[in-house]
């Protein structure tokens, strides 16, 4: 359990591949708006992103700042809630899904326990998500890696397109 201090303010990262995709992010982000105990402060851009360790169609990825009152764990099942009733399956790690929805960070926090890991684990290996937090949060440091912008070179090879806005 993180003892931090709530409000906190953390980061969503949310992903799909099956379907409607961009649909599907954006009904995701107006889920996430209307979930108890969430606010959500900022919404990135969606990227076009080409799957990373894994197969399938291109990835609709994007990213919400929110402040919350929930516990770190009772956020990710309401996240896990709301994938649920976008319909997803789960038949194999990085299987391609209608929606996916990511705890990337949760104020400063650091730990890891066996249904939760924040920092997410992989989040500096992935231009989907560093360029939609980059986004929102230029300045923003990473617990334990530091400066968002010092992380970006490492993924440049990764394709990613910001999506025009939909009118
Ligand atoms: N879990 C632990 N820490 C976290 C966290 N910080 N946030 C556990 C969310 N979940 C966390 O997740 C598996 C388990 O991880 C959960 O039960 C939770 O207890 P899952 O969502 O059920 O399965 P998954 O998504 O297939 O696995 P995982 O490990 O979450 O995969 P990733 O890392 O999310 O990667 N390429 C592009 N372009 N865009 C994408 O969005 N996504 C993935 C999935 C791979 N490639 C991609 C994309
Ligand atoms: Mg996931």
């Amino acid at each position: 359990m993180s003892s931090t201090s709530r409000p906190v303010r953390a980061c969503i990262g949310l992903g799909a591949n099956l379907g409607d995709a961009r649909r599907q992010v954006e009904a995701a982000l107006r889920a996430l708006a209307t979930t108890p105990g969430v606010q959500v402060l900022a919404r990135s851009s969606l990227y076009r992103t080409a799957p990373v360790d894994a197969g399938g169609p291109d990835y609709v990825n994007a990213a919400a700042v929110i402040e919350t009152d929930l516990e770190a764990h009772t956020l990710l099942r309401a996240l896990q809630d709301i994938e649920d009733g976008f319909g997803r399956e789960r038949p194999y790690r990085n299987a391609p899904r209608t929606l996916d929805l990511d705890l990337l960070l949760y104020g400063d926090a650091q730990f890891s326990d066996p249904v939760l890991t924040v920092p997410h684990p992989r989040l500096h290996l992935r231009a989907f998500v560093l360029h939609p937090l980059a986004e929102l949060a230029p300045d923003l440091h990473v617990p334990g890696l530091g400066a968002l912008t010092g992380l970006l070179p490492a993924v440049s090879e990764q394709r990613i397109e910001r999506l025009a806005d939909t009118p």
